[in-house]
């Protein structure tokens, strides 16, 4: 996991497919600038310069990629409007010139105001069900675009969420939403797929997609997986009213995620998992 390879590039999108720019592991570092994310909510929320300080420092650790998102996606949280996630990601991407950057958006204005400033990838937690015009803003910048698999919608999707078999349904999922971007003009070569841990899943059924993530893989394409810091971590941890994991916690199932064949991994705490990947797939060899 060399970050030399990233000293050159000066923003913009890459023309190589996903996983030669992401080698499997690679490490995303989140950076959320709202008031209310479940993890790192308000801590660079209003303050553009601290928040390109930190993207910056995520790069230096390691990380691959910075993702920058504007609206909590936490359960229970509410949407915001284009103004307002406008005003919260700009500022921040205008100081990120040279830093490679995912913008973690379901809006197309946004996604198109962000590639048009150097990020080179979209991240749809709706997987292009969320603004019809997303899929053709992605595909005209030839960004590279991370479809995540959720179940109902943030407001509401940790209300008894249901499966007959979890693993079946996100990988049928993925394969119908990975169709949709191919279908309208998203090279595949450039679309890596995420299984939402969290997203309308119970513990066990978290626990089950990472146990099970070579089924998703045999959809051919690279894997992103999000588990650090989140509930199901604290709660494995025996505290049933558990917001967030520890960092410990986190990389357990980080590494674990590698193993189980995850090729970029969404992290908070970026020197951390860089450390603990680059064991991990030195053991893999
Ligand atoms: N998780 C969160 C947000 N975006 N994107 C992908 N592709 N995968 C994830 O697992 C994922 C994601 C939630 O975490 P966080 O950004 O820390 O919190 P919030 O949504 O409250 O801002």
């Amino acid at each position: 996991m060399s970050t030399r390879r990233f000293e050159a590039r000066v923003g913009g999108v890459s023309a190589e497919p996903i996983e030669l720019r992401f080698p499997r592991p690679s490490v995303m570092g989140i950076l959320n600038v709202t008031p209310d994310s479940f993890s790192d909510g308000g801590v660079h929320f209003g303050d553009p310069d601290a928040a390109a300080g930190s993207a910056r420092r995520m790069i230096e650790a390691g990380a691959a990629i910075v993702d920058l998102g504007g609206e909590s996606t936490r359960p229970g949280a509410d949407g915001v409007s284009l103004d307002e996630e406008l005003r919260r990601v700009v500022p921040v991407l205008e100081r990120l010139e040279g830093v490679p950057v995912s913008i973690d958006t379901a809006k197309a204005e946004v996604a198109r105001r962000a590639l048009a400033l150097g990020a080179e990838m979209v991240n749809d937690v709706t997987a292009l069900r969320g603004d019809p015009e997303l899929a053709g803003a992605v595909a005209d910048s030839g960004a590279y675009l991370c479809l995540m698999h959720m179940k109902g919608e943030p407001r509401s999707m940790q209300r008894n969420p249901v499966y007959d078999d979890v693993v079946g349904e996100v990988t049928a999922f993925l394969e119908e939403r990975l169709g949709a971007a191919v279908a309208a003009g998203v090279p595949e070569e450039r679309i890596c797929l995420d299984p939402g841990i969290g997203f309308g899943k119970t513990v066990e059924h978290n626990m089950e997609l990472l146990r099970r993530l070579g089924v998703v893989a045999e959809l051919g394409r690279p894997l992103l997986v999000g588990v650090s810091r989140k509930s199901s971590l604290g709660r494995l941890l025996g505290d049933p009213a558990a917001t967030r994991g520890t960092l410990a916690a986190s990389l357990g199932a980080a590494v674990s995620a590698f193993d189980h064949g995850a090729s970029i991994l969404r992290v908070h705490d970026v020197r951390e998992h860089v450390e603990a990947l680059t064991i991990a797939a030195a053991v893999e060899g």
